[in-house]
């Protein structure tokens, strides 16, 4: 009303301090009013649907507040060798449904904002997403952090606090518009700062050498890491970890009053000014290197500051038994770089150790190297990362005199050791100084410098022997390991499909399989089960059903949950092929529309749901956005054949639309060039929600397929070994093209999708070889066995038994793609771990 107090308005007597640990709903209930009124974040007595969102968000957090102080003491005493994750990524989604879904007290929450007038699923769609990352890479550190907390596992993340993270997918006529996101608007209520800790980070400056000739790095701007820490609740234990993010800050002293006072108001606050672009944005890339400046200060930021804070708790932990030795640090302490991105670990542990701690080059490099480990999520060689070795002499001279140090000893060895590697020295160097501008490749840095490399398929890690690490394993040959993605089946699948997974509770008879999903393989028994295969029926209707109200909300299109939901979602990339699944969509289309009603009314329903972002300067990407709308637009319009086939754009994927596309997918579409997706992961989270996948043979789509089994699967397209022949066929103008693909990519040409051009795009595709042209990604090659894997999926939709039985062992077969499997194997084969759990 006129005074802004709403009908749900708080109680105006003072609520009795409920005790934050409270389990009945009256006690939650006047919890969240406690918050409400005493830690005010709004006007008085508005408790509207934000205002309670916050409210219960301040009362779980609360509730983890004394488990997550518990969980750091225990790790304190008990003082167990300990991971931390570097990562620039997290893609985090939302907590709130993540946190009392961890800590066993849904219901409880749910009834005790009924009893303040609001239902929980609206209160929890308040919550910002938090968007720390970029896809997979981003969504896989944070699936780790949730397997970390519940296996009990000593163990961190830590990485950055963007003020801005990945963007806000707009869809126009114009096709994709980035819009900030804010996350950080209001605030977040998940994040704790930690006044009391912050390091200073250097940058620029230069070397001093000392009369004793140890070297010493000073002068260049110094910027202070301040931490914010987020909880990271584990499923059902009290061990509740940290993610630590931090933020740039600069000090009250570099604020020059004096300067400011004369009217130069810009130059006095110069140095905040800098602090402050250091966390402004996520770095929109996903495998394109723009090499800009302020993402190399981004990189070491959370490098220096990370390993400042690892040291000094190395050396706090000595539990009385007076100062620590050095040695013992790799029995202390394991450091996993996720990618490349925090590289620099390695030359700023070298740095600490030598030029602080006062070691020698011998024993720093021992430490250095039984530290750190490596993964790998990319082969695409535009994605590796390479520095300007005079960009980084200017931004770090002592960490690039180290890097050239560790080059020289590389280089030393292989002529004193491997003499028959010298003719490879110049591809396996850490310095690539054959070029106009010389640089430093990150990933050979990484190589030399870790005691273990992994990849994160069985795939994509054989590729890493064979081709890209080649000469490297003959040097070390059991360096190399695979680990295998996995998803945290906490998120997807006991929170973001609760119907299939009462029903799974039900028929297993327990819910032990929400921490061992390998006990889903006992569903295989009941896969010819009647009265399961209705009950999974019906579930995965009522998540159809849900999935296109959402889709009717944010694209005005009404689709029939009755029709085959066949989805892709994934950044927009060409070797994703997103172009192959609409120009199967635009022929399916031209079929249609040549049928008579009969034949028509014959076919399979489908409604195809496409989504994802593209790289803001990403061309042929951003056509593919235009393009999927353009075709949705004329499809869906088009009254002869909409009954029978709908092609929707998902605006904005993300982590929270994802909650609620995959429990309702019935096909999804994983489908890159084999060998060029390292792993996929989604693929893992759709077979886990009951989804068959339609894929080609790359990254984890082997492995799935191998578990739920090859009648399961709709497989097609060239395999990664065949690849190199095919396109240097391509080369020698021997590709014949599917005469159904010329007259797909006719059609757009010819403007039948709207007047858009479209022949940039379509040019990529043709050609036998040239920039951005000639096919790199085996389209056109690999399109006749779409098709065909296409109509097989038509054929098996119609009939249902079959297919439902198909659905189950799809979740059947999943157990193995838990994120629990996969950080054990990180914890026993690469980090020497064990699990810690607070008593
Ligand atoms: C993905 N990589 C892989 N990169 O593409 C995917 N890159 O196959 C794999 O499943 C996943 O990692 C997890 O292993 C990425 O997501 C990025 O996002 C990225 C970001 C910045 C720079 C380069």
């Amino acid at each position: 009303n006129a005074n802004g107090i709403s009908k749900h308005s708080i109680s105006s007597k003072t609520p009795a301090a409920a005790h934050p640990l409270a389990v009945q709903p009256a006690e939650i209930a006047s919890n969240i009013n406690y918050h409400a009124e005493f830690s005010p974040h709004f006007s008085p007595f508005k408790f509207e649907p934000e205002q309670a969102y916050y409210a219960t968000a301040e009362s779980v957090r609360d509730r983890l507040i004394r488990q997550w102080n518990e969980t750091y003491l225990h790790f304190h005493n008990v003082d167990p060798k300990q991971t931390y994750y570097l990562s620039m990524e997290y893609l985090q989604g939302r907590a709130l449904t993540n946190a009392i879904g961890n800590l066993n007290i849904r219901d409880a929450y749910a009834d005790a904002l009924n009893k303040l007038g609001h239902e929980l699923e609206e209160i929890v769609e308040q919550e910002k997403d938090a968007a720390l990352g970029n896809g997979g890479l981003g969504r896989l550190a944070s699936c780790f952090l949730d397997s970390m907390a519940t296996l009990n596992l000593p163990a961190w993340g830590y990485g950055l606090r963007y003020r801005y993270g990945l963007f806000k997918q707009r869809i126009t006529k114009e096709g994709q518009e980035e819009v900030a996101e804010d996350w950080l608007e209001k605030f977040s209520p998940w994040e704790v700062v930690r006044h009391d800790v912050v390091f200073p980070v250097r940058f620029f400056g230069h070397v001093q050498i000392n009369p004793d000739g140890s070297r010493k790095w000073t002068g260049g701007e110094v910027i202070q890491a301040l931490a914010y820490d987020v909880p990271i609740p584990g499923y059902k234990t009290k061990n509740t970890i940290s993610l630590r993010l931090w933020e740039a800050k600069a000090c009250a002293e570099d604020f020059d009053l004096f300067q400011f006072n004369d009217g130069q108001h810009e130059s006095a606050a110069q140095l905040h000014a800098r602090a402050q672009e250091i966390c402004a944005i996520l770095y929109p890339g996903d495998a394109t290197e723009i090499g800009k400046l302020l993402r190399l200060k981004q990189q070491f930021f959370l490098c220096s500051a990370s390993l400042q804070d690892v040291i000094f708790r190395f050396k706090e932990r000595t539990n009385g038994k007076g100062p620590r030795q050095w040695s013992e640090f790799p029995s202390k302490v394991a450091l996993q770089l996720n990618d490349t991105h925090p590289t620099l670990a390695i030359p700023e542990l070298m740095r600490l150790l030598m030029d602080d701690e006062g070691l020698g080059w011998d024993e720093a490099w021992d430490i250095t190297t039984r530290t750190i480990a490596y993964t790998n999520h990319t082969v695409l060689p535009e994605a590796l990362e390479k520095w300007s070795q005079s960009e980084m002499w200017k931004l770090l001279p002592r960490h690039m005199e180290i890097i050239e140090e560790i080059d020289k000893r590389f280089v030393a060895m292989i002529h004193s050791t491997r003499t028959d590697l010298e003719s490879r020295l110049q591809t396996m160097r850490i310095l690539d100084n054959n070029r106009q501008k010389p640089v430093v490749r990150m990933a050979n840095l990484c190589v030399v410098s870790s005691h273990t490399v992994n990849g994160v398929a069985q795939l994509h890690s054989d590729i890493l022997k064979s081709e890209l690490f080649a000469d490297y394993v003959s040097i070390w040959p059991n360096k190399f390991q695979n680990k295998t993605n996995g998803v945290t089946p906490r998120r997807w699948l006991r929170f973001c499909s609760p119907e299939l997974s009462d029903i799974i509770t039900k028929y297993l008879n327990t819910d032990e399989w929400v921490t061992n999903l390998d006990l889903l393989v006992n569903l295989r028994q009941f896969a010819d089960n009647e009265a399961f295969q209705a009950e999974w029926a019906s579930a995965k209707m009522a998540n159809k059903q849900r999935l296109a109200k959402y889709m009717l909300q944010v694209t005005g299109v009404s689709i029939d949950p009755k029709s085959l939901f066949d989805i892709q979602v994934k950044r927009i990339h060409e070797y994703k092929r997103q172009l192959l699944n609409i120009i199967g969509a635009i022929y399916r289309y031209k079929k249609l529309k040549e049928m008579s009603p009969e034949e028509r009314s014959k076919t399979t329903p489908r409604t195809i749901m496409i989504g994802g972002k593209a790289f803001a300067t990403y061309t042929n990407a951003k056509s593919i956005v235009k393009l999927v709308n353009d075709v949705g637009s004329v499809i869906n319009d088009d009254p002869e054949v909409n009954n029978y086939l709908k092609v929707v754009f998902v605006p904005n994927y993300n982590v929270s639309v994802a909650e609620m596309l995959i429990p309702g997918s019935e096909l999804s579409q994983h489908i890159s060039t084999a060998g060029m997706e390292a792993s996929g992961t989604s693929n893992m989270k759709f077979a886990l929600n009951g989804c068959l996948i339609i894929g080609t043979l790359d990254g984890a789509n082997v492995e799935i397929r191998d578990e739920i089994g090859e009648d399961n699967f709709f497989l097609f397209g060239a395999t990664a070994d065949e690849v190199p022949r095919l396109r240097k066929e391509r080369e020698n103008g021997l590709f014949k093209p599917d005469p159904r693909f010329e007259e797909a990519k006719r059609l757009i040409r010819a403007g039948a999708f709207g007047s858009y051009d479209y022949n940039p795009l379509l040019d990529s595709l043709e050609g036998n070889s040239g920039y951005g042209r000639g096919d790199y990604f085996l389209v056109g090659h690999d399109f006749p066995s779409y098709m065909d894997a296409q109509d097989r999926v038509d054929e098996a939709y119609k009939d249902r038994k079959r297919w439902i039985k198909m659905s189950i062992l799809s979740t059947a077969g999943s157990g193995k793609f838990s994120s629990d499997r996969t950080i054990l194997q990180y914890a026993k084969e690469i980090w020497n771990i064990n699990e810690c759990p607070v008593p």
